[in-house]
């Protein structure tokens, strides 16, 4: 389905080959207060290429670690990184030593390239590794103030990148999914073409007048697609902006008259809220929506107020970016919508064996772009008859749409119903008082299990029995009232991974 080349450079084709199509001239990365155009960033990133290889020794293979927040310049270290041959690590600029010492550990990590703002954890955690030789610093301010910048500086424009297959590890996606011990799922220098060429182009018919923004970082996949891979495959221009926080959102769509914008549900429920009267998303022709499924409610909203396009998508960082998602102009609340061009998905029994339609199941998903684990023995787990189980409960309509109903351990059993979490979650997402919640299973010796909400109420409204009763009268008049939380508890906040996932589990842990 993908015809590419035997040997294929993803770095090349995102920067050189766009100038070689005459995009040269054309905005690709906006960030840092300027823009820059497809010719610099090819010139900057053969730059730093340069040093990497003459300076600091990179070889085909290497493993090379960035650690960033979101910007042009570690936009810039992935592609020259990826042009020298090396296989990127990139990682949220959150983790602290002990996590990316994991993450060094795992991956054999030699040389790491940090924003100068980021260095103390990485140091400290190059100090006790046997693997971390140097980190290097590199300013993500732009200002070309920092010892990367400073070699890059003197090198030339042109560069010989290396003669990578499509089939050479181009990039380690660390995951921690929702239970805390990082996974490396390997992908290919062609994966990061056909995410772009499938499921960019097939399903948000990318153009090089597109705008990107969002913010998922692009230490995860969804990130890195939707704020680098997409418009850089397609001439199209990328924002890069730390300031890219959900409540600025609507501004910065604003200011750059956004076309395209990629976050999570809670992010499209915080701008929601932060919306004021007569705000102009006119630019925007499309949002996607992936990382947590997209309750109704959120989707109501977003298109009541906007009647803006939102597509909710299911990815993983094991295929690398969204394999099944709703159409421009065929979306629903509620549903994932169709297998992306090149995927194929279906749900399985535990057994392997097809469900009928309608019937719940586990999704199993098979396509171009994965999974192969880094020595992780969860492969055999995850991959079975070359279909990988994505650990998310699912069904499939007589129209053949994908509807999310629980990742497959939050499907809770009680009195012998099944229930599906974010059901439950959905249904008091609708009520006026909840700001966020999780909903888990308890045990509970006469249902066997209880559904428990952990809720985070709007300001000022009181975490008394009466506000819990009214939740509990609302879940009841709105699903099944079978699906009520017996028990409420009132949080201040939920525990969420970094790529903004929620962490049921810990809500679990929190119970004992
Ligand atoms: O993990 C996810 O949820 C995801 C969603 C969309 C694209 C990529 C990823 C990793």
């Amino acid at each position: 389905d993908f015809p590419y080349p035997e040997y294929l450079n993803a770095g090349v084709e995102m920067t050189d080959r766009m100038v070689e199509q005459g995009f040269g001239d054309h905005t690709a990365l906006i960030g840092n207060g300027r823009r820059r155009t497809y010719k610099e960033l090819a010139d900057w990133t053969n730059r730093i290429a340069h040093a990497l290889v003459e300076d600091y020794g990179v070889k085909p293979g290497n493993r090379v670690l960035i650690r960033s927040a979101n910007n042009p310049a570690m936009v810039a270290c992935w592609l020259a990184a990826t042009k020298a041959g090396a296989v990127v690590v990139n990682t949220m600029p959150m983790l602290r030593a002990s996590e990316l010492a994991k993450i060094v550990d795992k991956a054999e990590i030699g040389l790491a390239l940090c924003d100068t703002r980021l260095m103390d954890e990485l140091v400290l955690c190059a100090k006790d590794s046997k693997h971390l030789a140097k980190v290097v610093g590199f300013d993500g301010t732009a200002n070309h103030d920092a010892e990367l910048d400073r070699i890059a500086l003197n090198k030339p424009v042109r560069f010989e990148a290396v003669k990578t297959g499509r089939d050479d590890v181009a990039l380690l996606g660390f995951t921690s999914g929702t239970t805390g011990e990082p996974k490396a799922t390997m992908h290919f220098h062609r994966d990061l073409l056909i995410i772009a060429d499938g499921y960019a182009k097939e399903v948000l018919g990318v153009t090089p007048d597109d705008v990107f923004v969002g913010s998922p970082p692009l230490a995860f996949t969804f990130g890195l697609g939707g704020l680098a891979i997409f418009p850089l495959r397609f001439g199209a221009a990328a924002t890069l902006l730390e300031s890219a926080t959900p409540p600025n959102m609507i501004e910065i769509i604003q200011t750059y008259k956004a076309t395209i914008c990629f976050t999570a549900p809670t992010a499209y429920r915080a701008m929601l809220a932060a919306m004021e009267e007569g705000a102009d998303l006119s630019s925007l022709r499309c949002a996607v929506s992936a990382g947590e499924t997209l309750p109704p409610p959120v989707y109501d909203a977003w298109m009541s107020k906007t009647g803006k396009p939102l597509l909710d998508g299911i990815g993983a960082t094991e295929m690398l970016h969204i394999f099944i998602s709703n159409r421009l102009g065929h979306s629903m609340a509620g549903s994932t919508g169709w297998p992306v061009t090149g995927y194929q998905a279906k749900i399985v029994d535990d057994d392997m064996n097809e469900a009928p339609r309608g019937a719940p199941g586990r999704l199993a998903v098979r396509g171009p772009t994965g999974c192969r684990y880094l020595a992780d023995k969860r492969q055999t787990e995850y991959v079975r008859d070359g279909w990988n189980l994505t650990g998310d409960s699912f069904m499939q309509d007589e129209e053949g749409m994908f509807h999310f109903l629980a990742r497959s351990d939050d499907m809770i059993i009680s009195s012998g119903y099944n229930i599906a979490g974010p059901e439950v979650e959905a249904a008091l997402l609708a009520h006026v008082d909840v700001a966020e919640c999780g909903v888990i299973g308890v045990a509970d010796e006469e249902r066997g299990q209880i559904v428990e909400a952990h809720i985070v109420l709007v300001e000022g409204i009181l975490e008394n029995e009466d506000t819990a009763k009214r939740l509990q009268d609302h879940v009841k008049a709105t699903i099944a009232p079978y699906k009520y939380p017996r028990s409420i508890r009132f949080i201040k906040e939920l525990p969420k991974t970094q790529t903004g996932k929620i962490q049921r589990f810990r809500l679990k842990h929190n119970n004992t």
